[in-house]
């Protein structure tokens, strides 16, 4: 099945709305799916999807290109006793030790050598109060504290022209971000929620915060940070999951 048979892209409109323009683009794919396929076969299947996943990513970069910032509400609304979430049970989560952690840094940065705790948590931050919402269907909003993600890459000279940002964490887990989204000013290094350090569950020494995306792409308990041209997928994404989730 020729390539531009599957998936016909609607114009971009810069008026739409991009919940509605993102249901068209899901529709399209299902529509297809119904009447242009043998569903029978798996490979043609995952194929389809792929290419509606990269259509989305597409659809979703060029909308946030131009979009606002996410809602940050008033203190009084942040839960304290917030919901924890990984692909395994709190007690599992990776207990790393303050004094030895080193935060290493690859890619395209200038200037690798790792940063300790006490290098990290001595960058200026600031807090924000945002929503959480994870594509297992529940949202929350707490109150986060940490430095921009973009005053850190432009403190280690990273190439801001790369096209993603990759992490590494030391559960296994990992995850990647464009560009824009990396040095979008709400984007940040979180070390504490409801000003307390991170504790161990939620990502000790720090999980990076990102309001304007789904929980999964917000990689905790963070080991490696590198700069690249190549899209590095993710630990859900490499799953079957949309690399950009933009909320
Ligand atoms: N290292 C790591 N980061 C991760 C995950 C994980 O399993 N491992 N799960 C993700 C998912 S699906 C969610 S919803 C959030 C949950 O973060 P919380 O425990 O602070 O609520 O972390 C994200 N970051
Ligand atoms: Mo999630």
């Amino acid at each position: 099945m020729p390539e531009n048979e599957i998936i016909q892209p609607p114009k971009i409109n810069a008026d739409v709305d991009r919940r509605k323009l993102l249901r068209n683009g899901l529709s399209l794919g299902a529509l297809t799916l119904l009447t242009g396929c043998d569903i029978s076969d798996d490979d043609i299947v995952q194929q389809m999807f792929a290419r509606v996943s990269r259509w989305n990513n597409f659809v979703q970069e060029e909308l946030f290109s131009r979009s606002k910032l996410a809602p940050e509400y008033p203190e009084s609304m942040a839960v304290k006793n917030f919901r924890y979430n990984a692909w395994y049970q709190a007690p599992l989560a990776p207990v790393i030790e303050a004094s030895t952690y080193k935060l290493e840094l690859a890619g395209l940065i200038a200037d690798k050598r790792p940063w300790n705790m006490r290098q990290l948590y001595g960058l200026p931050q600031r807090s924000q109060v945002t929503r959480h919402v994870c594509v297992e269907g529940w949202s929350m909003i707490g109150k986060w504290t940490g430095t921009p993600l973009k005053t850190f890459l432009t403190l280690v000279g990273a190439d801001l022209t790369a096209k993603y940002v990759g992490f590494v964490c030391a559960d296994g887990y990992y995850e990647s971000i464009d560009m824009p989204t990396a040095l979008q000013p709400q984007t940040i290094m979180a070390f504490k929620l409801s000003d307390n350090i991170l504790p161990t569950k939620y990502g000790f020494p720090f999980k990076i915060r990102i309001p304007t995306k789904l929980g999964f792409k917000q990689p905790k308990f963070v080991t490696a940070i590198y700069v690249t041209n190549r899209n590095p997928g993710g630990f859900w994404v490499d799953r079957g999951y949309n690399w950009f989730s933009g909320i």
